[in-house]
């Protein structure tokens, strides 16, 4: 079965790779992705300064899913770089995920970070952890702003990490600052900011950050997933590639994402709990689902989800 997929003219030997933030901060988990199942290695999203990120506990599973504080850890941009070369080495893409603490951070590391060529590079607009900084994907203005910065820089494809968004208006909006940008593709989602988990028994919020508010993923979020990268999907008439983040724990999650309109899925909770070998049971999975439904390639049944 032929689970290979492309995305802004870069071909991936499989459609899964690892969501940034999910095992990819340090040198030895990204080596583990280069030598699993993954189709490509995504670093976690990178600062100017390396950082320890928020205090513990700052991630919790619970049977649908789970919450994240983590604060953007991360070994500073430079040791990014640094590592990119050793990276490439496995023969799958990777994916260079770039934040920032404020607005200048992001081209001052992009421009480096294009120039240690990683095969796309991925702007995180979306972390909803860090104290007092607001999700720069949930203003507009921001968003173009800093994205025509950041093209300036890039010469590979660029992407785009966005925060979902819940209402028709707001897909509206970023479609057109996303199609006035030079976007080459899209990442949807980034974790649904500021959920709370709460335990009853303890009476306690579960992680210690921002008073235990945090990023959601997993199973509990994967309509909104579906949703935003359909919303998408239908501005764009699949012209930008979209690569589906959130709620894939089976192969058939991947399949609803790809029937919504994904050239590729990214996992974060189920990796964060099952490791790498993950990788290899989604796609046995996802070839079991394609052989069921008589398909032989991604394309086939891309963007092919049916209306009532
Ligand atoms: N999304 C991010 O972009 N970053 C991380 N968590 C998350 O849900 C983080 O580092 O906090």
């Amino acid at each position: 079965m032929d689970l290979s997929t492309t995305i802004a003219g870069v071909r991936f030997p499989s459609c899964f790779m690892n969501a940034s933030g999910a095992l990819c901060v340090t040198r030895d988990e990204l080596l583990a992705l280069g030598r699993s199942h993954a189709g490509a290695i995504v670093t976690k999203s990178m600062t100017v300064e390396p950082r320890d990120g928020n205090p513990t506990p700052r991630y919790y599973a619970f049977p649908g899913g789970s919450i994240n504080s983590m604060g953007l850890p991360n070994l500073g941009y430079q040791a990014y770089a640094a590592l990119i070369p050793e990276l490439k080495e496995f023969g799958k893409p990777v994916i260079a995920s770039v934040a920032g603490l404020c607005e200048d951070d992001f081209p001052t590391i992009a421009a480096i970070i294009n120039a240690a060529k990683p095969d796309l590079i991925e702007v995180n607009l979306s972390c909803p952890n860090i104290p007092g900084k607001p999700q720069i994907g949930y203003d507009a203005e921001a968003s173009e702003r800093l994205l025509k910065r950041v093209r300036k820089v890039i010469t590979v494809p660029m992407g785009v990490k966005l925060p979902p968004y819940f209402d028709p208006a707001h897909h509206t909006a970023m479609g057109e600052v996303i199609g006035r940008c030079g976007v080459d593709f899209l990442n949807l989602i980034n974790s649904v900011g500021n959920g709370l988990v709460v335990d009853p028994e303890r009476e306690a919020v579960v992680i210690k950050p921002k008073g235990g508010f945090g990023g959601l993923g997993g199973t509990i979020i994967k309509p909104v997933a579906l949703a935003n990268v359909r919303a998408f999907w239908k501005i764009f008439e699949g012209r930008i590639p979209i690569i589906g983040t959130g709620g894939v724990v089976h192969g058939v999650d991947a399949f609803e994402h790809l029937l919504c309109g994904a050239s590729a899925v990214q996992i974060g909770t189920v990796l964060v709990e099952e490791g790498v070998s993950v990788f290899g049971r989604l796609e046995t999975e996802l070839a079991a689902q394609f052989s069921k439904k008589g398909y032989a390639k991604l394309e086939d049944c891309r963007g092919k989800l049916q209306e009532l």
